[in-house]
């Protein structure tokens, strides 16, 4: 790639980065097949709830995105697989009044989306980075990626998505990180 390009796919204010840095806050959890579940709930017509083996059963594809972290690191083309949002939007079907999404992990950490950011044809449910399946520190078994916010929105160790009529902030948003988190607009701090 050209520096020219790659000035264009890094948002002001970053670096970028060839490794893959983990951050997060506590200890990633213990895997468990048997008791793990991802669930949606809230302002949806048919909530659900996946147990792993009916997780993966779901349609998976690839895509290759960047990823842009708050703390000033830019890592481009990772190709994620997973389930992409708009397959589970198909199955779970929103209602008229769900305008935001919050993400809620094992571990307790969240983060809110709207329904626009989320509702994207680059926004999936990911197993698996460049050809592996994701390592314990980004997210094993399973992750949210939000390629078009801070990584802060792409939850790892996701359970539960609740749609929502009310917006409700999560972990760092609460904590003064900007509530929409578009690095090309350097929404970092609200
Ligand atoms: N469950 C959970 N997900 C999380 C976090 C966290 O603390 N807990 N940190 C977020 C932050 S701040 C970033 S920058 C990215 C980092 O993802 P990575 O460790 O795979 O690079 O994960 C996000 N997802
Ligand atoms: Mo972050």
């Amino acid at each position: 790639m050209s520096d020219e390009n790659q000035n264009e796919r890094v948002p002001p204010g970053q670096r970028l980065t060839r490794k893959w840095p983990v951050l997060h806050v506590g200890h990633p959890p213990t895997f468990d097949a048997a008791r793990w579940s991802f669930e949606v709930f809230g302002s949806v017509e048919a909530p659900q709830k996946w147990d792993w083996n009916a997780f993966n059963a779901l349609p998976m594809t690839k895509m290759t995105v960047d990823m842009h972290c708050v703390t000033t690191w830019s890592k481009l083309d990772m190709t994620w697989r997973g389930v992409p949002i708009r397959e589970i939007l198909k199955l779970v079907r929103p209602t008229s009044d769900a305008r935001h999404i919050i993400a809620h992990c094992d571990g307790g950490y969240t983060t809110n989306v709207s329904m626009e950011v989320l509702d994207d044809d680059d926004v999936m449910l990911a197993v698996a980075c460049d050809g592996e399946p994701l390592s314990v520190d980004h997210g094993f078994p399973m992750r949210l990626v939000v390629p078009k916010r801070y990584a802060w929105k792409s939850a790892k160790w996701l359970r539960k998505l609740e749609f929502s009529p009310q917006d409700k902030p999560g972990f760092w948003e609460v904590r003064g990180y900007h509530n929409e988190a578009d690095p090309w607009k350097e929404e970092r701090f609200g």
